[in-house]
């Protein structure tokens, strides 16, 4: 969310969605080349906030003449031997970017407050008719950004892109961009103060200087309408254009060359039916290079065409009932010193060990995973769950908590819009049942589908016994209403009873709608054995997943579920010394990367149910 200008809507187009641009108005430059601004960065860590506020507690960049002396964006050096100047970027550490701060010095390791950085890059003049922005994959989590002394802007939330126009102030020549990260909690912020993972600080995605023509191609959308009649629709914006300007639409492999011109609103849109589509689909991942030009401007990427719905208890993938056989995934690496997942490598690493579970499906919990992974999971074949942070019990009845969710939901949304694999965007993870928390959901839910009619809508929700009936589990939540999928964590086994409570349980669902089991599980730290009985071995893990399988399989119209976890993640709140040590056990694959025995379970009734699958008449 930028403290910035409101949403504002450019017109809406057939049945597709409404278009909203950035809420800045500045779209998301993923796919333009730029200069990188990744690699080292001068650090200061400054837990008291000195660079930003005065001895008062005045925001200095509020004010009219911020000291030299103290105010870090400033940047400077001493201008004579006798000034104070008490701050040096030059010789002070670096951290490396993309990357969380906490994984690269052990002084860090716990550390949320403020750090400053600093990258100085050289750029040559810009021309008259050109434009300039500095774009962010993520920073967690408020970023205050200066470019050459001046403020740029603030942003707040730490899972989604951001960009600020910087052509007033680039300088032919040295500049220095400076940011105050600060990655403290807070109660009204998104997440809020509780969850159970790592709340890593720092620029956690690349980030890239993107020179553009004064219109430039700024957004973009294509949706397949129909497996049926393989008609794909969409749109191209151009910022700053008007009526008449010409846009081509090429997709060399299906032999289309389009063109059309801009709408007053600077949209050009289209429609085509290739011959021959290939739908993209986990078996058959299929992507077609799509190529927008406009100008001098050629922007280029894969998309994958496909349809998803329910109907009924079934979810419908182009026309065909499919079962999610997936796995949750946070954003976290286990080998190379952890942290968060930093590089496309180990986002593949990741993926690829789903795949190897015999995954056609991801839950990227609990909050928008990079660009990479995305991408990855379109040209792996794995649908995506894809989710905001709102998480727990955030604060529902206040409107700057709504505006920033809804600003994470519509930034995700915008970023990841034409990728294939996303089939489900999740609102919120296992909030609590109440007025102000469903009115806060009902909305998110409205302004997600205002922006996308092509994807199915969930949550995680929360089961609960049937009163007077301590085995009969219910989901009971007006949000059922709301969302395609009716999805729920449910930890029978391991914070409900033993693992054999598994067998006596039974389920009522009674929505028309597919049930969805979004986490189960338990932990085990890898390399502890013992008997299924005894808690923390991976015996007893194991045997909770052969309890677990079976009695998920009773439920009526399960469309699918995704235990909780792939692998080990750090949590603060996960202390039992010799067991967690600070990590959530509850992995099918440790924290330094050795599979559990949990995991040949589950990848054993996957590869069983995939055969099943592929046995089913076409
Ligand atoms: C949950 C949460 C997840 C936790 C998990 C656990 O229900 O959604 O974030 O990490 O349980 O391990 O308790």
């Amino acid at each position: 969310m930028k403290q910035k200008l409101r949403l504002i809507c450019l017109g809406c187009w057939a049945a597709l969605v409404v278009p909203l641009l950035h809420a800045d108005n500045i779209p998301d430059l993923f796919l333009h080349d730029g200069l990188s601004l990744n690699g080292e960065w001068k650090s200061i860590i400054d837990p008291y906030e000195t660079g930003f506020y005065d001895y008062r507690r005045e925001q200095r960049d509020l004010g009219k003449n911020p000291s030299r002396s103290e105010t870090f964006y400033l940047d400077v050096k001493p201008a004579d031997a006798g000034e104070r100047v008490e701050y040096d970027f030059d010789t002070s550490p670096t951290l490396n970017v993309p990357g969380d701060w906490n994984t690269q010095r052990p002084e860090l390791l716990y550390y949320e407050g403020s750090v400053w950085y600093r990258r100085k890059f050289d750029c040559a003049a810009l021309g008259q008719a050109e434009r300039a922005f500095i774009r962010f994959g993520a920073v967690n989590y408020r970023a205050d950004v200066y470019l050459n002394g001046k403020k740029l802007g603030t942003h707040v939330g730490g899972f989604t892109p951001f960009s600020f126009e910087v052509t007033k102030f680039l300088k032919a020549g040295a500049n220095s961009l400076v940011l105050k990260v600060d990655n403290k909690r807070a109660k009204d912020a998104v997440p809020t103060l509780n969850t159970d993972w790592w709340n890593y600080g720092g620029i956690t995605r690349e980030v890239k200087l993107v020179v553009v023509p004064k219109q430039f191609i700024a957004d973009h959308r294509l949706v397949l309408d129909s497996e049926a009649t393989k008609v794909i629709s969409g749109w191209v914006q151009i910022a700053e254009a008007g009526a008449g300007e010409a846009v081509e639409l090429v997709i060399p492999e299906l032999k289309i060359k389009l063109s059309a011109l801009t709408d007053v609103a600077g949209r050009a849109t289209f429609q085509f039916t290739p011959d021959k589509l290939k739908l993209w689909s986990p078996e058959t991942p299929k992507l077609y290079d799509v190529r927008i030009i406009h100008g001098q401007e050629h922007l280029t990427e894969p998309i994958g065409f496909r349809t998803v719905r329910t109907q009924g208890k079934q979810i419908l993938l182009n026309g065909k009932p499919v079962f999610l056989r997936g796995i949750c995934i946070h954003e976290e690496f286990p080998l190379h010193g952890g942290g968060r997942v930093n590089t496309a490598e180990k986002a593949r690493q990741l993926l690829l060990w789903a795949k190897e579970l015999g995954c056609n499906f991801v839950r990227l919990a609990h909050y928008p995973h990079s660009e990479a992974m995305t991408r990855l999971a379109d040209e792996l074949g794995l649908m995506v769950w894809s989710e905001v942070p709102v998480y727990w019990t955030i604060d529902w009845t206040n409107a700057a908590t709504y505006e920033n969710a809804q600003s994470q939901l519509s930034d995700n949304i915008q970023r990841d819009a034409n990728r294939a694999s996303i089939i489900i965007w999740s609102l919120a993870n296992e909030t609590p049942v109440s007025e102000a928390r469903t009115k806060f959901l009902s909305q998110l839910a409205a302004q997600a589908r205002s922006l996308d009619t092509t994807r199915l809508l969930s949550a995680a929700m929360e089961k609960t016994a049937k009163p007077g009936a301590p085995n009969v589990m219910v989901v009971h939540d007006p949000l059922a209403e709301i969302v395609d999928i009716v999805a729920f964590n449910q930890y029978v086994g391991w914070y409900d009873g033993l693992p054999d409570k598994c067998g006596k349980v039974s389920w009522e669902i009674p929505y028309n709608k597919p049930a969805f089991i979004s986490e189960f599980g338990g932990d085990a730290r890898q390399g502890l054995h013992g008997n299924k009985d005894q808690r923390w071995t991976e015996e007893f893990q194991a045997d909770l997943y052969q309890q677990t399988l079976p009695m998920l399989d009773k439920i009526d119209g399960l469309a699918g579920f995704t235990p909780w976890i792939l692998v080990d993640f750090r949590s603060p709140r996960r202390v039992l010394p010799g067991i967690q040590d600070g990590f959530n056990r509850k992995g099918l694959i440790s924290s330094e990367g050795v599979k559990k025995q949990a995991f040949s379970v589950l990848q054993e009734y996957y590869h069983k149910r995939a055969e099943a699958a592929a046995a089913q008449p076409k």
